[in-house]
């Protein structure tokens, strides 16, 4: 058996932090029951088609709010038109954790209050460019999980798309919040390593990263 070498919990950046380990084995295999539900609908995961024609090679479902380029709808007017699945609230509690756990500000978690959740199944071949995820109208932290394949995840610089930016790799289960000054930073995932995911999580292949936001919008 290989001993497992613990990795310190970082703070890569003013407000992005990285919680190696964060999620149990139950709870990932609890969220990969609940992705794969919400993968087959109302509103069936797929390749994200942007504006100038190109296709995401990240696949991607949404719950709470359904997120196209560059917008949050109730409904996917740009997969079938129906409204995506409601944002359940034992995931309200898990971003709470989250945040109590990144920033030890009790006051600042008990009033997170995510309500839409960007979920992206990753093949060995996918990646994800340098964005900033900037179409809510919130400036709340974003909370994101891992699950299955470890990956490069590029944290950058509020500025460019470009360097300095950080790599640090996302193993299955771990947690990274991003928010105050890093709110706003360029991120990417430039390389999934194929097969390194436990299938003990339930995910035999790939990696599935759920970010959880704050829109700020309302109905
Ligand atoms: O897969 C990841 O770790 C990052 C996902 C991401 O950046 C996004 O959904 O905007």
């Amino acid at each position: 058996m290989t001993a497992l070498i613990p990795r310190p919990a970082m703070e890569i950046a003013p407000g992005a932090v990285h919680l190696p380990g964060w999620l149990t084995l139950e709870r990932q295999r609890e969220l990969v029951t609940a992705c794969r539900a919400w993968a087959t609908g109302p509103v069936p995961i797929r390749h994200t088609r942007l504006p100038r024609g190109g296709v995401m090679s990240v696949q991607t479902v949404c719950i709470g709010w359904h997120w196209q380029p560059y917008k949050y709808t109730r409904n996917a007017d740009d997969v079938n038109g129906e409204r995506v699945a409601a944002f359940p609230d034992w995931m309200v509690q898990l971003g709470r954790r989250a945040l109590l756990d990144a920033y030890g500000d009790a006051q600042g978690a008990a009033d997170y209050t995510p309500d839409t959740a960007l979920i992206n199944f990753y093949d060995g071949q996918a990646k994800l460019g340098m964005h900033q995820d900037k179409d809510e109208r919130s400036s709340a932290p974003v909370v994101s999980l891992s699950i299955g394949d470890t990956c490069v995840f590029r944290v950058g610089n509020t500025e460019t798309r470009t360097k300095p930016y950080t790599d640090i790799e996302l193993a299955s289960g771990d947690l990274f919040v991003f928010g105050g000054p890093s709110r706003y930073v360029y991120h990417g995932v430039p390389k999934v390593y194929e097969g390194t995911a436990d299938p003990d999580t339930g995910l035999a292949s790939g990696r599935l990263n759920i970010t959880m936001r704050v829109t700020g919008l309302t109905d």
